[in-house]
């Protein structure tokens, strides 16, 4: 060894031990990628020991690699309790090795033994029919984050820090994943991170150089100015650059060292010293070659430090001996005979510098934060009921007694602290007003004598990116604790594809008995479709729920109260749920109440009913109604068909769970077959009034056996900036269409038609004038209210 490699914290053995545990992570992940036999290359390779379809990432994992190794020496070391969430999480064949080689992947499946057979098979499953992913993945011990989507690492890294202050959260960004836009917002993290109460977060930027095809920005930008963009960040940027493995084992040290000692006196300040300053919280921009390592050279073009380097570097091992012989070399340049004894096992001395028990990173218990996971506090909801003294009779925001119910739920868990409230700037418009008082919103950035309510202690979550919002959310679940966002129901599908995951992760952690049960993932979507009194078409989209009904059945929850009690009924059961994502739409606009607090309780625990005080025996024509504004149409409706048909049977409807709509072939709450048919009676016509797209009722209900006497009416994309009647006038969801939808529906009023659709017409078109002329509803539009004569 040159002095030049000596130089520094490392001792000679140490470094030697560390250089040669990084071989052995690289050698076990390229093992992954290519063989399938001949696990210790006690032999020559042959075509026979490499598998068929060569599938996996190698230019991002040799750097994945070499942080991992570091993070061993600091959590032995400094006795930390340390997490690692790797961005670019294609890199999975390296958290597997590093989990391998620390033993606790063979904790959690016992027949990865530490030997040859153990290596093979590990070598096997990767990439395999029926083993394990490439990415990291809810099976890959030790972590969160799947990764294979980019741009949530950091958001996630933040959400696992909130609450934990004794966490180190160390994470990789890809910088190609640094493009993205949910990444780009996230170094934002550090406004609300308080370092007395929260854990730290360690980003280090992987300028590996390269994405798939392509240089990164970060990489071809000078580097005073990236440090510039970290430092106008908030950070304080370190760098670690080079490709020599001796020397970059001794500087990475000697830089963690040193970013470990900042971390350590920033939370001294915050805890002992009471400082509330935002501190310049320490990140690394660390440069090295991409697919660092490996071939430099493949068929006369440069791989090692290039875009080459991103997947499988020699990829033509069936075509071309060469690259046999060449894997053959690249795997033997990690000398596996010096890393495992001859029955396969990693050298003792080696794997002696690994941390023990729950301090490797693979056993880390928020990591699967079902572990820790505290049940939440909820008091009683029935404590902010509505008093209804006659059905909708008094008006009330629904979503102003969700917000005490969370303030209440914020109070009563403020010493486990294991709950928080997220939004993009709306909770306060969203009327949950009430959860910010108390507590506050958290923010570490400057503070002006207007402001309100903002402190270093805050637990709700205020920043305008709904990226933000949902990824600190998932990382906070996903480590334990519980949570709920609120959002305009327009601008939820920002999330979309984020949401998308985070259900591909439930879906496969239910089948993985080692990960245990995780809070679920709450919405509230308020300020809906119905009523965008000054906002208009761009706040106009119902559409989140179609996309949540494309996820596991088993996953998935969508309620639609159509009042505040109904609202608390479903917000609590929502709260105490369990590996579910919960979609909640109640609308934040004054409207009617209608059922008292036990009836509500029944309502909803069904999840359908009739609504018998609305109904008649023996219905001639079903009014199925499911939200708050096409409830409120359909009894306004049935008030009018009462007027102009008084002897017309109606029965009320109303739907809370989307789901009860489907059989219990589909869903577990599925209403069963017989009970469908009591409530919709076959030949029976229904009149369907629904908050979303119609389209999705029948989608729901076609396997029922009233299905064809479904008539579906909903928001069909007309929007605007108008009167909240005039908006379910030109989706024709209004009470004057229902009302004739049913009159046309019921042959006995066959002969009535002509003079019902005569009716409409001339209603309509005095609603019409006098929209045009007085810029609001008519009054008896307005004012309407149920008559108390109709209520049985
Ligand atoms: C959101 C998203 N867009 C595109 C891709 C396809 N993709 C997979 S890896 C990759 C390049 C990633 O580059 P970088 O983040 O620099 O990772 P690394 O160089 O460490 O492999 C791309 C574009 C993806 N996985 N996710
Ligand atoms: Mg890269």
């Amino acid at each position: 060894m040159s002095e030049a490699t000596t130089k520094g914290p490392l001792s000679p053995e140490l470094l030697a031990k560390m250089d040669a545990y990084w071989r052995a992570a690289n050698y076990l992940s390229v093992g992954q990628i290519y063989l399938k036999d001949n696990p210790l290359l006690e032999r020559p390779l042959t075509l026979d020991d490499v598998k068929p379809r060569l599938l996996g990432h190698w230019g991002t994992t040799p750097g994945l690699n070499f942080l991992y190794v570091h993070w061993n020496r600091l959590i032995r070391e400094r006795d930390l309790n340390m997490m690692y969430i790797i961005g670019p999480g294609h890199g999975g064949p390296g958290l597997v090795a590093n989990t391998y080689l620390e033993g606790s992947y063979t904790e959690i499946y016992p027949h990865i033994e530490q030997n040859r057979d153990g290596i093979k098979r590990l070598f096997r499953q990767f990439s395999w029919p029926y083993g394990i992913p490439s990415h990291v993945a809810p099976e890959t011990p030790g972590s969160i984050h799947e990764g294979g989507e980019l741009g949530y690492s950091l958001l996630h890294a933040y959400g696992a820090a909130f609450d934990n202050p004794n966490l180190i959260v160390a994470c990789v960004v890809g910088d190609g994943e640094a493009e993205t836009g949910p990444l780009a917002t996230s170094w934002h993290g550090n406004k609300f991170l308080n370092p007395a109460t929260d854990g730290a977060v360690l980003p280090i930027l992987h300028l590996n150089g390269y994405k798939i095809a392509n240089p990164t920005i970060l990489a071809r930008i000078p580097h005073a100015e990236l440090e510039e963009l970290m430092r106008g960040y908030g950070y304080e940027p370190f760098t670690l650059e080079g490709d020599d493995p001796l020397v970059m084992h001794q500087q990475a040290a000697a830089v963690f060292d040193t970013m470990m000692d900042r971390i350590a006196e920033i939370q001294k300040d915050a805890r002992e010293g009471g400082s509330t300053k935002r501190p310049a919280w320490p990140m690394l921009i660390m440069r090295t070659p991409k697919g660092w390592t490996g071939p430099k050279v493949v068929d006369g073009k440069p791989v090692e430090g290039t875009w080459r380097a991103h997947q499988v570097p020699l990829s033509e091992i069936f075509e071309k001996p060469e690259h046999l012989r060449q894997l053959d070399e690249w795997m033997r340049s990690y000398k596996p005979e010096e890393l495992f004894d001859e029955k396969g096992k990693f050298r003792e001395e080696l794997a002696d510098i690994a941390p023990k028990g729950r301090l490797r990173m693979g056993m880390n218990a928020h990591a699967n934060g079902g572990l820790l996971l505290k049940p939440l506090n909820v008091p009683n909801f029935r404590d902010f009921a509505i008093e209804i003294e006659g059905r909708g009779q008094k008006d009330a925001e629904s979503t102003r007694s969700l917000g005490q119910l969370l303030h209440a739920v914020m109070e009563a868990n403020k010493e486990q602290k294991n709950f928080r409230v997220f939004g993009p700037d709306e909770t306060a418009s969203n009327r949950l007003g009430d959860v910010i008082t108390g507590t506050g919103k958290a923010w570490m950035a400057e503070t002006l004598p207007v402001d309100e309510n903002l402190s270093e202690t805050g637990r709700v979550m205020e920043v305008l990116s709904e990226h933000m919002c949902e990824g600190w959310l998932e990382g906070y679940l996903l480590t334990g604790r519980h949570g709920f966002f609120n959002c305009y129901e327009a601008f939820i599908h920002i999330i979309d594809s984020m949401v998308n995951q985070h259900a591909k992760w439930l879906k496969v952690t239910r089948q993985i008995p080692w990960r245990k049960p995780i809070a679920s993932l709450n919405y509230l979507l308020s300020s809906l479709v119905w009523r965008q009194d000054h906002n208009g078409f761009s706040h106009q989209d119902p559409g989140f729920i179609d996309h949540l009904m494309n996820k596991k059945a088993e996953l998935v929850r969508i309620y639609l109260p159509p009042d505040a009690n109904t609202l608390l009924s479903v917000a609590d059961h929502c709260l105490r749920s369990k590996n579910n994502i919960n979609l909640i739409v109640a609308g934040k606009q004054p409207a009617p109440q209608w059922l008292p607090i036990d009836e509500a309780i029944a309502h909803c625990t069904i999840g359908l009913g009739e609504w018998k005080w609305a109904s008649d025996e023996n219905p001639e024509v079903v009014m199925a109604c499911c939200g708050d504004v096409p409830t409120l149409e359909t009894l306004a409706a049935v008030c009018l068909l009462k007027a102009k048909v008084p002897d017309l049977r109606i029965r009320v409807v109303n739907v809370v769970d989307l789901m009860a709509l489907q059989p219990q072939s589909e869903h577990p709450h599925g209403l069963p077959d017989e009970e469908f048919d009591l409530l919709f009676p076959v030949g029976t016509p229904v009149v369907f009034a629904f908050h979303g797209y119609p389209w999705l009722i029948h989608r729901l209900t076609y396997r029922r056996h009233n299905h064809d006497n479904i008539h579906v009416r909903g928001y069909k994309e007309e929007g605007t900036t108008t009167t909240p009647f005039d908006m379910c006038v030109l989706n024709n969801i209004d009470r004057f269409q229902l009302a004739l939808d049913a009159i046309m529906r019921v042959p006995r009023l066959a002969q009535t038609v002509d003079a019902a659709q005569q009716w409409y017409s001339e209603a309509i078109q005095r609603h019409k004038l006098y929209v045009a002329e007085n810029g609001d509803d008519l009054p008896e539009i307005k004012d309407w209210r149920w008559p108390q004569e109709l209520t049985r």
